[in-house]
């Protein structure tokens, strides 16, 4: 494998893949859809991953078949930010989902940048009190972006803040929508979950703790066409 033949960075999605907050999101959303009396199950949840708080929210009133002003959709969007930052106020390292802190320092040692690619606007706050901040070379969320996934512009201006090209950059991401920006971006993609939910991933485990860089570096091969055994 030659020098432009090499994996470069790896921008990784927050929620579901380094922390283990889905849960939490999901446990807020259902919390509003019932207080509203719609039905929100783990099902429709899976459509919510890696979308905006907004774009959750109404997502879930017309679920709900109900109509709001916007004003009303912000209140109900503040409303479930608080009910989530309930659940993550005083969290630490132990949120951190199996493998994250190993994965970051190897890439580190090898000279890989990272980068973050999150629809959350929470992710500063996170990546604080988890302390795994200092990894990051590039820092892309919620507050950064103007379109939700599956549009890649989280992914896009990763890349660019890291002066790479997409299809030196692996995607991790445990959401489809997330899987879907990465691809239209030209990014090679690792999904973190189920292949089953994941479908069009390049390749998918189940956490990051069976990822290392031999991994990595194969995968490039197999989004290029490489029939290499992962
Ligand atoms: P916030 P990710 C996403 O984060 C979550 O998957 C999604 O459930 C959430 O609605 C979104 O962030 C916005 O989060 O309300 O904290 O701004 O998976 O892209 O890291
Ligand atoms: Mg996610």
């Amino acid at each position: 494998m030659n020098e432009s033949n090499k994996i470069k960075a790896v921008i990784f999605d927050l929620d579901g893949v380094l922390v283990d907050t889905a849960g939490y999101h999901y446990a807020a959303w259902h919390r509003l859809a019932l207080s509203l009396g719609i039905e929100f199950s783990k099902k429709d949840n899976e459509q919510l991953k890696g979308v905006s708080r907004i774009e959750s929210c109404r997502f879930i009133l017309k679920m709900g078949g109900i109509v709001k002003t916007e004003e009303e959709i912000n209140e109900l969007c503040a409303l479930k930010n608080s009910w989530y930052l309930e659940t993550i106020v005083g969290m630490d390292k132990s949120e951190l989902l199996p493998g994250t802190e190993k994965l970051l320092k190897s890439l580190q040692m090898h000279g890989i940048k990272i980068g973050l690619g999150s629809a959350s606007k929470n992710a500063r706050t996170i990546l604080d009190a988890t302390g795994i901040d200092h990894y990051f070379d590039a820092h892309i969320d919620g507050n950064d972006v103007t379109k939700s996934k599956p549009d890649p512009e989280v992914f896009l201006m990763g890349a660019q803040k890291l002066d790479l090209d997409p299809h030196d950059i692996v995607v991790v991401e445990d959401s489809i929508k997330g899987i879907e920006a990465a691809l239209k971006g030209g990014f090679i993609t690792l999904g973190i979950g189920l292949s089953s939910v994941l479908i069009d991933a390049h390749h998918v485990e189940t956490g990051l703790e069976h990822v290392d860089i031999t991994l990595l570096k194969n995968l490039q091969q197999v989004a290029q066409g490489s029939k290499v055994q992962l």
